[in-house]
């Protein structure tokens, strides 16, 4: 009896290779049984579906084991990237969260609200970018838990409330507390290798309540002192003033690029672009999707920048940002 599988259940495959957590291959391996006919002739697929599941669900309790024994508020990336917002108390990360994802952390008017992690995902074009609100950081303490995901994410938010007089004195605070747990957050990577133990973070200013009075003062010795080192990004979080360039600026500080791709005689698939580091290479974005690809690949025709309308690339061709990819095996 033939299996006579329905087309979403084709296209829920498609979406399970693609996938790049567990806990969105476990989502889409459910949606495959629901979709299932149960049958005669689906028997054997039941099966392997049914195994499928449990080898995943019980892959994935033991990676929660491990993760806590070593630290309990791992946060399950999601999205395209993680970014980190960092800060004292206050300075309004709850708020910023909450003005750029949707998410409704607990936003007060008083410190410690936030004693755990929190997560939304932010829209940027056709990409999400997972953000995580974390508990504030003063002198005297920083969670124990924090620097390992710190240091685990793609990207730092340093937050600074510019309505406060003691704003530097908070920059040095949370620049000294990434230190003192041997991380470093600056632009971008520097050139040479490390000679100290230091962890490089990629990281930005995020300079928040600008409708404040002062606000602009405050803006202005801040990019005296630190726009050389980083990114400063001014805005207001609650009257939603100036967030776009803040978005703008993680994507671009995160640098990653989006590659499409399309099958022969297709349309490019613009719903699920393969995020890739910049700099990466045609055999990168192949070996992104699934190895056979990368080990079986025949040639690549390439869409992109005006020189490349379908042409053949080679394997290390360099990739830009938005470059539809065709893969022959
Ligand atoms: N004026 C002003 N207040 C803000 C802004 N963003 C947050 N706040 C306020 O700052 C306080 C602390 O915000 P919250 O998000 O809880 O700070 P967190 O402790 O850093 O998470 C709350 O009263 C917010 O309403 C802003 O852009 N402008
Ligand atoms: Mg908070």
């Amino acid at each position: 009896m033939p299996a006579n599988l329905p087309p979403q259940y084709y296209e829920a495959e498609k979406r399970y290779r693609l996938a790049k957590t567990n806990q969105e291959r476990l989502a889409i391996l459910r949606q495959m049984w629901a979709i299932m006919p149960k049958h005669k002739g689906t028997d054997r697929l039941q099966g392997d579906l049914k195994a499928k599941i449990s080898r995943l669900k019980s892959e994935m309790q033991k990676k929660t084991k491990v993760g806590k024994s070593t630290y309990s508020h791992y946060v399950v990336r999601e999205g395209a990237a993680q970014v980190l917002l960092l800060g004292v108390p206050n300075v309004g990360k709850s708020q910023i969260l909450a003005s750029l994802t949707g998410a409704s952390p607990e936003v007060a008017p008083y410190p410690f609200t936030t004693r755990d992690t929190a997560v939304g995902m932010m829209k940027f074009e056709d990409i999400s970018i997972q953000l995580v609100d974390t508990p504030p950081i003063t002198q005297e303490y920083m969670e124990p838990w924090l620097p390992e995901i710190i240091r685990d994410t793609d990207c730092l938010l340093l937050t600074i409330d510019l309505g406060r007089d003691d704003f530097i004195e908070d920059m040095q605070i949370l620049i000294r507390k990434l230190e003192e747990s041997k991380i470093k957050a600056g632009a971008t990577e520097p050139q040479d290798k490390p000679i100290d133990e230091m962890k490089h973070k990629k990281a930005i200013v995020a300079a928040n309540k600008k409708d404040l009075p002062g606000a602009e003062n405050h803006l202005r010795t801040l990019k005296d002192l630190y726009s050389e080192r980083f990114p400063i990004c001014s805005f207001s979080a609650k009257d939603e003033i100036e967030l776009d360039p803040l978005r703008q600026k993680i994507y671009t500080t995160l640098s990653i690029i989006r590659i499409y791709t399309k099958s022969p005689g297709k349309p490019t698939d613009r719903m699920d672009p393969v995020i890739l580091k910049k700099g990466s290479r045609v055999i990168d974005a192949a070996r992104a999707i699934h190895k056979d690809f990368a080990n079986n690949l025949r040639y690549t025709k390439m869409w992109g920048s005006s020189r490349f309308e379908g042409q053949k690339v080679q394997k290390n061709h360099p990739l830009e940002d938005r470059d539809v990819l065709e893969f022959h095996m």
